[in-house]
């Protein structure tokens, strides 16, 4: 059973502050992980170590050769200290960089060689993905977010379990969650739904849920959930609905 988590960048860094970590925090989040390792992909957000440099670069409206090596080097730096928790915390994980192994084309993933992935869940190694900045074959280079990865992996891997963690308990309508959310619902409710509160360049809560919609209709449900709850990320990497559910319209 393929899992695929995410946990936001607003979890693990201060959003408001350039490439500032959240050391306990990360640390925390590791520890729940290693609870439930078997066969979970890990995607994480950029947080201020992406979207600082995006936004002080103009990625990804601007081509910029320097903005994609400083803009890659930070979330690569944040990426190494989630991969060095997790081992702390036991789980044997390694680093993927989607800026290594996809091709996006007009801003979506147009190829993705997913085959180290596979290996690795194979041999019993987490891979460890997060929010990118990637070259694009129609417009030089842009960003891959974790969001789209993540719908990418659900889809690509048929995942049982697709988990979206953020600071939120999930999508909110009238300052509560809803425990259920469809295209139909969504075309409702969107205008409440923001984007982001902070230096975001790819989305907030909306870009997620156009993303896991995209999903819902193959047929993958998947949750998004407030993952600075302690115990929330064990509890949906065994599958349970801990903040709203994103499926398909009956
Ligand atoms: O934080 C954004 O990824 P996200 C990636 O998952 C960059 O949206 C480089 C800003």
């Amino acid at each position: 059973m393929t899992r695929v988590l995410k946990i936001g960048g607003s979890i693990l860094t201060d959003k408001s502050r350039e490439l500032t970590a959240r050391p306990e925090e990360i640390t925390r989040v590791a520890k729940e992980i290693a609870s439930h390792p078997d066969d979970v992909v890990l995607v994480h957000g950029a947080g201020s170590f992406g979207h600082f440099p995006a936004k002080k670069y103009d990625l990804p409206h601007e081509f910029n050769r320097a903005g994609l090596r400083v803009t890659h080097n930070c979330v690569a730096r944040l990426c190494e200290k989630v991969v060095e928790a997790l081992s702390l915390a036991g789980v044997e994980c390694l680093p993927v960089h989607p800026l290594s192994c996809l091709l996006l084309r007009d801003g979506r993933i147009d190829s993705f060689f997913m085959e180290p992935i596979k290996e690795m869940l194979k041999n019993g190694i987490m891979p460890v993905l997060h929010g990118d900045v990637a070259m694009d074959a129609a417009g030089k280079a842009a960003i891959v977010s974790g969001d789209h990865l993540i719908a990418y992996l659900g889809k690509a891997l048929q995942a049982e379990v697709v988990a979206v963690g953020s600071n939120v308990d999930g999508v909110l309508f009238s300052g509560r969650p809803l425990s259920r959310i469809t295209r139909k619902e969504f075309s409702v409710v969107q205008s409440a739904i923001g984007g982001s509160a902070s230096a975001d360049v790819t989305g907030g809560m909306r870009g997620k849920l156009l993303e896991l919609l995209d999903l819902a209709d193959l047929g993958i449900d998947s949750v998004i959930f407030n993952a600075g709850i302690e115990g929330n990320i064990a509890r949906a990497l065994k599958g349970e609905c801990v903040g709203t559910r994103i499926g398909r319209a009956n």
